[in-house]
């Protein structure tokens, strides 16, 4: 940046330079041909590589720095739009939502009154009434606020559950209610019971719901435990169903649970965090039939709708319940005089004061796409995990966790290297097999080629979770992986 330019060219010219860092950066994560990420390990980061320094110093560092600082930052991060990152839920880089965030930054503004973010509040309002027409709820009487994150989402489903049939809770705390209990599937996202550890509900308190061999909860011992809380002299209050578990894509049978809530009066959520973008297709959204009978919802446009994080909407169908459950009524803020309709100002609706604005990138995604734009490309991503489904029952060296074809994107599968595939099946092979993904995860890392995730599941041992969410995604992709865990593993 040249010394001769006055101050409004200079800063013109440094945004330009930073665009120019971030244009290169996204046709890197584009590219096949470039890594996925250069892994090291903290301390090296903290070392220092390559000039790349993270110390903070007393005095100021030249522009030129901060450039080069940027660049590095990128360089040593992981590309998460790449077509071969497959690491998480939320995947992919998509170029409107992308220029969402850049004016959500520049705008830099909060959520929680109307008079700093008016065409914002606007825009959430509008979201929320079309994902509740969406959900099969009525537009008029629903209500809800875009949270960061779908345990933050699932949070405020407990928080309105338990004010609804305990609204003392507010000022007298736990000490005034019975012992509640809650209910989620043992294959439900850990929030639950996170929301149950936050809340002083105990996560002792949450009962984990047998499921099926796809990953669904069984009804059947669902209404058992709900009997058996009570006969306990316990007091069932709430059940999380998944709509998209965040291993196996499994989905809870919404309409049978929301039998057994209506028939004990429990409030049901749904966890609909991941799988909530099937909504958005007409070939799919029949798997989450009977979310309408929820109480409250969670949805996360940040992964199947490929928004960028974080977008992750609470949708409850009681209006007034969670401004009533968290409003605060802080004079300096929410000052019920204002010149314009106070029910705007969304901040006394929430657990947080300042809130980030997450919906402009979901608007100006859905005004580019449409929601036909989201339903094809949500149709894709289902098409390429039927590809790899049936790419891995042709291949002798692979085997599926579960057989079945995918009902989300998920697909679950262990890599058998040839010296495994010659020990019959029992423990002595599954606890081989469960240092199998680990260590071809470590080599991945190592390499930067592609990422993919793992874990165990119940009595299953170590395996990989594939995923699709990326729209930069083609079944060469997957062909790739496939090779690539292959040959990174065969010698294991
Ligand atoms: N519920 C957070 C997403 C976890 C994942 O990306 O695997």
């Amino acid at each position: 940046i040249s010394g001769e330019m006055n101050g409004e060219e200079f800063t013109e010219q440094f945004l330009l330079e930073v665009v120019d860092i971030l244009f290169s950066y996204i046709k890197k994560t584009y590219d096949r041909k470039s890594k996925v990420l250069d892994f090291h390990h903290q301390h090296q980061l903290l070392e220092g590589l390559e000039g790349f320094s993270l110390e903070l110093s007393d005095q100021p560092q030249p522009l030129e720095q901060i450039l080069v600082d940027c660049r590095d930052t990128l360089k040593y991060g992981v590309k998460t739009g790449h077509p071969r990152y497959f690491n998480q839920l939320s995947s992919g880089l998509d170029i409107i939502g992308l220029a969402g965030e850049w004016l959500t930054a520049t705008a830099n503004t909060n959520m929680f009154t109307y008079e700093i973010a008016p065409v914002f509040i606007a825009m959430e309002d509008i979201l929320l009434k079309k994902m509740h027409e969406i959900t099969g709820w009525g537009e008029t009487e629903a209500d809800g606020v875009f949270s960061p994150g779908g345990t933050i989402s699932n949070l405020y489903s407990v928080i309105v559950a338990r004010y609804k049939r305990f609204p003392e809770i507010k000022t007298k705390g736990m000490t005034a209610l019975p012992d509640i209990t809650l209910f989620a599937s043992e294959h439900s996202h850990y929030s639950v019971k996170k929301a149950a550890a936050v809340l002083g509900i105990g996560t002792d308190n949450v009962i984990a719901v047998k499921c099926d061999e796809r990953g669904k909860m069984i009804p059947y011992e669902l209404e058992a435990n709900i009997l058996k809380a009570k006969r306990q002299g316990r007091v069932p209050l709430y059940v999380c169903a998944t709509a998209g578990t965040t291993v196996y894509g499994a989905f809870d049978p919404l309409a049978n649970i929301a039998d057994i809530c209506k028939k004990y009066d429990l409030w049901m959520h749904v966890d609909a965090a991941w799988g909530g973008g099937l909504l958005m297709t007409r070939k799919h959204s029949f798997k989450l039939n009977g979310i309408e009978r929820a109480n409250s919802i969670t949805w996360n446009p940040h992964k199947l709708m490929g928004v960028p994080l974080q977008c992750s909407a609470f949708l409850i169908h009681e209006k007034g319940l969670l401004q009533a459950c968290n409003q605060l009524r802080a004079e300096y803020l929410f000052q019920p005089d204002k010149l314009y309709d106070v029910t705007y100002d969304t901040g006394d609706k929430t657990i947080q004061c300042g809130r980030h604005v997450d919906v402009f990138k979901l608007w100006l995604m859905w005004r580019a796409k449409g929601t036909r734009g989201f339903e094809i490309l949500i149709n894709k991503f289902l098409e390429l995990a039927e590809y790899l489904y049936k790419e891995l029952k042709a291949r002798d060296n692979f085997e599926l966790v579960f057989d079945g074809e995918p009902e989300l994107t998920n697909v679950c599968f262990w890599y058998i290297p040839p010296s495994l595939r010659r020990i019959p099946r029992g423990p002595e092979q599954e606890k081989m097999l469960h240092q199998v993904a680990p260590k071809i995860k470590a080599r991945m890392i190592e390499e930067g080629t592609t990422l993919v995730s793992y874990q165990p599941q119940g009595d299953k041992v170590n395996f990989f979770r594939m995923i699709f969410s990326n729209p930069a995604t083609k079944k060469s992709d997957i062909d790739f992986l496939l090779e690539e865990i292959e040959r990174l593993g065969m010698d294991l």
